[in-house]
Parts: structure tokens; sequence; C-alpha cells
């Protein structure tokens, strides 16, 4: 049988990449695109888009049987600094369009689900360093409390309804391509331009806060690993922990000083770094490793190399 992918949110950070990868693999035709607006030429003009509400039901499910699609990335979310903003419209956002692919799984309508959850599942009471995959959460932020209860509900759906849902906790994500919307993680990126275009950039972030990170294509590589994995291997039905390197604003700033010698970094913390101080400063990823594979290769080295050559060509 023929295999449907439908993108949801796919003109996103996450959303751009994966469907072009998808699309790579599994052919332009084969992989829907959808969003609330229109994204970047190379994913409107590769394949099939449609504009899709994910918090809308009917439409979900119209979309879904036109294109006979089996499985969804549903990518859609408000981010943590943006859902500090607006609680009622992240919570709507981040837990409506889940439970929609969820509901659509267990009446068979598809197969097979990825949903992303993230670090932000984990609290000020977690261990900070080197946090396990089972241990004490109490997210204080609304999109770690959204993440949270989604798991939850992933965890619920496999095992009262046998829905295919698989999730990873995305540490902070490195990208080129498409930048990040409303993450506390988002200076990582931001970074990289200013030092091109400007040679200096004031972080919201103190120089010492350590987060998780984790270049992009690590992180297309590690959804694709996750759901092409078979599904006896797929021990954790919340979220796995998903980990590649850790570093602070001074480290990053110091490894494109490799390129730049005359790049500035100053401080100015922000709101952001109340939510940043909750969160694990390193993650440990064993059970991801153990079940299916898992295993980064880009270092904060060459994250930094390809971020300053392709931002620099393009
Ligand atoms: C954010 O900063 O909100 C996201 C995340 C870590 O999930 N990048």
């Amino acid at each position: 049988m023929q295999k449907y992918i439908l993108i949801i949110g796919a003109c996103g950070q996450i959303g751009t990449e994966l469907t072009l990868t998808l699309r790579e693999q599994y052919g332009n035709d084969k992989v829907i695109a959808s969003d609330i607006r229109e994204g970047s030429e190379s994913l409107m003009q590769s394949g099939p888009f449609e504009i899709l509400d994910a918090t809308d039901y009917d439409a979900l499910e119209e979309v879904i049987a036109y294109y006979e699609i089996s499985e969804v990335y549903l990518m859609a979310a408000m981010l943590s600094a943006t859902a500090e903003k607006f609680p009622m419209r992240a919570w709507n956002l981040n837990m409506n369009s889940l439970f929609n692919v969820l509901n659509l799984a267990k009446e068979k309508k598809i197969d097979k689900i990825f949903w992303p959850s993230s670090i932000a599942v984990f609290g000020p009471n977690t261990p900070e360093n080197q946090t396990p995959q089972s241990t004490i959460m109490e997210p204080t932020t609304v999109y770690g409390i959204s993440k949270q209860s989604g798991e939850r509900w992933c965890s619920y759906y496999h095992h009262k309804f046998g829905v295919d849902v698989r999730s990873l906790r995305y540490p902070g994500l490195i990208s080129w391509k498409t930048m990040p919307g409303g993450g506390t993680t988002d200076y990582a990126v931001e970074i990289y331009h200013k030092a091109l275009a400007e040679s200096a950039y004031t972080c919201f972030l103190k120089e010492d806060t350590s987060l998780p990170m984790m270049f992009m294509d690590d992180a297309i590589r590690a959804t694709l690993e996750l759901m092409q994995a078979d599904g006896r291997k797929i021990k954790i039905r919340s979220s796995y922990n998903l980990a590649a390197m850790s570093f602070t604003p001074s480290e990053i700033a110091k490894s494109i000083q490799e390129y730049i010698p005359n790049f500035e970094m100053s401080y100015n913390p922000d709101f952001r770094q109340a939510i940043a101080d909750t969160w694990p400063s390193s993650i440990d990823d064993s059970q991801a490793r153990k079940d299916w594979g898992w295993e980064p290769a880009f270092d904060l080295k060459k994250t930094t190399r390809e971020m300053l050559d392709n931002l620099d060509k393009s």
C-alpha cells in the first residue's frame, strides 16, 4: 500500500526541514505539507500544500481522507516564551491539536503519529545534570505543562487504544534554513545571524546558563529513525529523552570567535532567563540509544561551522 504522510505545522523551524527530508525519502507527492500560513518557496513548490488549522477536527479529518494519509507529524505548537504571554491560546493549540490526531488514530483513520515533546517537561525540582528518562518533572511554564500533559495522553492512548504514537523530548534546536519562533533556546540561532551581519550579539540569557541543544540534521535524523524503528523496540510511549550537546552562551560565543575573532557578545537577560533556570543543563538519553540506536553526530564545533558556512552562502 502507498504511504501518504501529512506534516502539520510544516512551515515552522522543524516542519520545514522535516518536510523537505521526507519528500526526498518518499517522493514529493507522498508528503503533504500543511500549516495555518504559507511557508518558504522551497517548501511550497516542492509538493502538495494545504492551509490547515490543527485545532479544527473536521478540516483535519477532511484532508486526511482526501489524501488517504496514514502517518501524521504534528509539529504545530506555541513555544515556551510566547506561551507565557498567551497561556490559554497556547493550551488550546498544543492540546486540541494533539487530541485531534490521537482521536483520528483511535478511530483508525491514521496508523501512526509523531508528536514532539521538549526538555520543557522538566522543572526546578528535576535533577539538573544528566536528567534521567524517568524523574521528577513538575514543569512551571505553560508550554512545559502542555508538553507534560501531552506525554501522559500519548502514553494513555497507546496503552488503552493501541495508538502508535512516538515522541522525542527535543532540546533547543539550531538550524539555518528556517528561524525558530517564540522559544527560550532561540538565542542559539539568532547569535549566528547577528555574528555574520554585525559581529555582535546581545544575549537574552546569562553567560553561564547551560542548556541542552542539538543541530537540526541530528533532530531530523532522530525523528525519522524513531518513526522507522520496529514498533517492538519502542519501549517509551510518553516521550524519549534525546541529547547531543550542552553549552552556555559564553561557550557558543567562544566557538564563533574561532571563525569571527572580532565577534562581541554582551548580555541583557530578560523573562526568558527565568524559564531557562527551570530546565536541565544536560540530558541522559541512554534509553533512546539502547532501544532504537540513537547516536548524535554534531557537537558545538561542527554546528558552528555548519551554521556559519551555510548562512554565509545564503
Ligand atoms: C523552546 O525554547 O521553547 C523550545 C524547546 C526547548 O522546546 N526550543
